[in-house]
Order: C-alpha cells, then sequence, then structure tokens
C-alpha cells in the first residue's frame, strides 16, 4: 500500500467538565485528527499533544509544524507493507513522538480496513471486552471529589484513580479511604514531587493503593528506583517511558512495577506493542492510559487494552464522561459491570462523523502526492 493523501483537521472539543491536574487545568482539548488514504480505503488517527508544553514539550502547534513541514513528506507516495515500516520512515525525525504517533495509528487503521480485520487483532488482541477505569481531576473541595467518585462507581468503573498534588495528596486518599476501604484506588502526581517528599510517600503508602503514578520528575528513572525501594506499593510510570530505551533503563534500575503505556507518548502502536511485550518478559505490569481523546483516539486505544500483558483497568472511560457528543458512531459506552465491548468491525471499527468533525474544526489542510 500507499498513503497517497493527508489531510489534518484541528478541532477543539469543550470538556464536560474541566480537568485539572498537577500542571493546569483544561477547558477545551485541541487536537489534531489525521486522515490517510489509499485507494478507497481511509484510516483515522489523533494527535494527542495538547495546548501547552506541560505533559510533554510537545503542543498541538509544533505537531502540526512536524508533521506539514518533516513527517508528512517522509512518508506521503512511499510504497509500504506493513504499517510498522511507518516508524522506520519518520526516524530521522527525533523525538516529537505524539506528531509521528498520529500518522503511525491512522496508517494501522488503513492497514486493517485493507486486510478486512478489526485493528485489535492485527495488533495481536486477545480479548473482546476492556476494563474501563476513571481519571478524576483535582476539584474544587473534597466533597465535589466524593460525589463525582460515587457517581462513577455507580455507573460501574473498576477503578477510581484521583490526580494530586502538594497539598492535595495524603488527606483527600485518607478521606476516601474512609469512605471506600476497598474500591481500587490509584493516584497519579504528573512528576509533582521530589525524594525530598518521601514522608508523603511513606503515608500514601499506608493507603493500600493499586499504583503510584509518576511521583517524581519525568526525567529521573534514579530517584524513582530509590523510592520504589522504599514503598510497597507498586509505582507505575507514565511521562518517564517515552522510548523502549526509557524502559530498559527502567527496569535495570527498578524504578517502577508497572508501566501505563499511551500510544501518543511512544510514537505510536508499534512502540507501544515492544513496550508492552519487554514489559511482560520482566514481570512489569501494563495498562493503557488516556489523553482525554476524541472517539478515534480512544478506538485506538481500546484495541491496544486488548494485549495480554495488560493487567488493569485502563484511562479509557465512555464517551460521555469527556464530550457532550464524540465524533464517531456509536459512541464508546459503559458496560454495568464495568468493562467495554471492543468494535468487531474493521479497523478502528467506528465509523467516522465527517460532519461532526467539521463542527469542530478550526483548520484543516491536505497533502497529496
Ligand atoms: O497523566 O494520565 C495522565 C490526561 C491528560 C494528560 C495526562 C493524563 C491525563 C489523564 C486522563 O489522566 C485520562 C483519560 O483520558 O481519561
Ligand atoms: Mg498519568
Amino acid at each position: 500500500m500507499k498513503i497517497e493523501e493527508i489531510t489534518l483537521y484541528l478541532i477543539s472539543m469543550r470538556l464536560i467538565r474541566p480537568f485539572e491536574t498537577s500542571f493546569g487545568k483544561t477547558f477545551d482539548r485541541p487536537c489534531i485528527l489525521v486522515k490517510v488514504k489509499y485507494e478507497d480505503y481511509e484510516g483515522w488517527g489523533e494527535v494527542v499533544a495538547g495546548e501547552g508544553p506541560w505533559y510533554s514539550y510537545e503542543t498541538f502547534e509544533t505537531a502540526w509544524y512536524i508533521l506539514e513541514k518533516f513527517a508528512i513528506p517522509l512518508v506521503l507516495g512511499k510504497e509500504i507493507e506493513k504499517p510498522q515500516e511507518i516508524n522506520k520512515l519518520l526516524a530521522p525525525i527525533r523525538g516529537h513522538n505524539m506528531a509521528k504517533a498520529g500518522i503511525e495509528m491512522a496508517t494501522w487503521d488503513l492497514y486493517a480496513k485493507l486486510r478486512r480485520r478489526p485493528l485489535y487483532q492485527v495488533l495481536g488482541g486477545v480479548r473482546n471486552k476492556i476494563e474501563s477505569g476513571v481519571s478524576i481531576g483535582i476539584q474544587k473541595s473534597i466533597n465535589d471529589l466524593l460525589k463525582l467518585i460515587a457517581d462513577y462507581l455507580n455507573e460501574g468503573y473498576r477503578r477510581i484513580k484521583i490526580k494530586i498534588k502538594p497539598r492535595w495528596d495524603v488527606n483527600i486518599v485518607k478521606t476516601i479511604r474512609k469512605e471506600y476501604p476497598d474500591i481500587p484506588l490509584q493516584v497519579d502526581a504528573n512528576a509533582a514531587y521530589t525524594l525530598n517528599d518521601l514522608p508523603i510517600f511513606k503515608q500514601l503508602d499506608q493507603y493500600n493503593l493499586l499504583m503510584i503514578e509518576q511521583p517524581l520528575s519525568y526525567t529521573d528513572l534514579l530517584d524513582h528506583s530509590i523510592l520504589q525501594s522504599q514503598l510497597k506499593t507498586p509505582i507505575c510510570l507514565d511521562e518517564s517511558i517515552e522510548h523502549l530505551d526509557d524502559l530498559k533503563v527502567a527496569i535495570k534500575l527498578g524504578s517502577c512495577k508497572v508501566v501505563n503505556i499511551k500510544p501518543g507518548r511512544v510514537g505510536g502502536h508499534y512502540n507501544s506493542i515492544r513496550i508492552h511485550n519487554l514489559s511482560q518478559q520482566h514481570d512489569i505490569a501494563n495498562w493503557i492510559g488516556g489523553m482525554l481523546e476524541t472517539g478515534i483516539g480512544r478506538a485506538h486505544n481500546v484495541a491496544l487494552a486488548t494485549l495480554p500483558n495488560i493487567k488493569y483497568p485502563n484511562d479509557i472511560s465512555a464517551s460521555k464522561r469527556y464530550y457532550k457528543e464524540d465524533i464517531i458512531e456509536p459512541p464508546f459506552e459503559l458496560n454495568k459491570d464495568g468493562t467495554m465491548n471492543v468494535p468487531q468491525k474493521d479497523g478502528i471499527g467506528v465509523e467516522v462523523l465527517e460532519d461532526r468533525i467539521k463542527k469542530y474544526t478550526v483548520k484543516v489542510k491536505s497533502f497529496k502526492i
């Protein structure tokens, strides 16, 4: 196959509820959608870079620039047999994984549609339902947080993750545990602490948390290994693992026991699978993280969540937990038991609603051979 045309759409989606983490608050989710075409087939991908360089250095504007100026010229019109080859074509570009992942994942969707198979099977998935958890941002008050937790548990979500930051941590967890001694609960610090905060982690360690996600700096695998050696709660790395090489170091140092995989963060499905496989060989459990994706990115995440070493509920929630209307049909819904069905149609398995995309489009550009 050959990518004959690529279209980029910059869209902006209003979140049902602003999402606050230790690095800031998001009201509107900007995102770039990528459509690739070959003959009568199309594949869709999503670039998860946000408004500012907070979660990673990429933003939707740097991603657009890298795509238009460097990535698209490297792939357009090249004969490829498998989507893995997109990785090689894009290798001259250092970093910018989210920009690369947009094209790479769209190519996987295209490839699966050409082969007339659902994406999850092409990726090596082994289940047709996945487990859903929910990630709850920092709230105005602990009461607001408790109310949201009650609602989400009612809907069936299998695990609650809360965002923490200095002074919104031990007390919050303590209060939640008073009300819910046994629910699967985890915290995500988005790199807001240092080793000087060891006493805070020692306290968090007493609350039977499923894991503590990205407590320390996004570049510091060494300090994570020191922290992990002092805690019984597993550390889960998110921001720190951008490459397979990061995982190799983390394994050698003992920096974590769990790795969340976000295909955008690591450059797409192929790198996600490689990180998954190396994790599996070293008894590091995986689950799939989220970046407040639209239905397109969500469909890709659902497909990845069917891989065998996915051992915890994922940050893959129902469409309506994020957006009033999704840009795909049918929207992703939660089963009463907290699982989500994996689409069984070809490719990402959901219909992309181009009319709806138009409604949210800020900018669009097509590139042809
Ligand atoms: O660290 O997991 C994170 C959203 C934006 C940026 C970083 C993170 C998140 C989430 C949201 O936790 C998970 C979701 O999409 O439901
Ligand atoms: Mg995280």
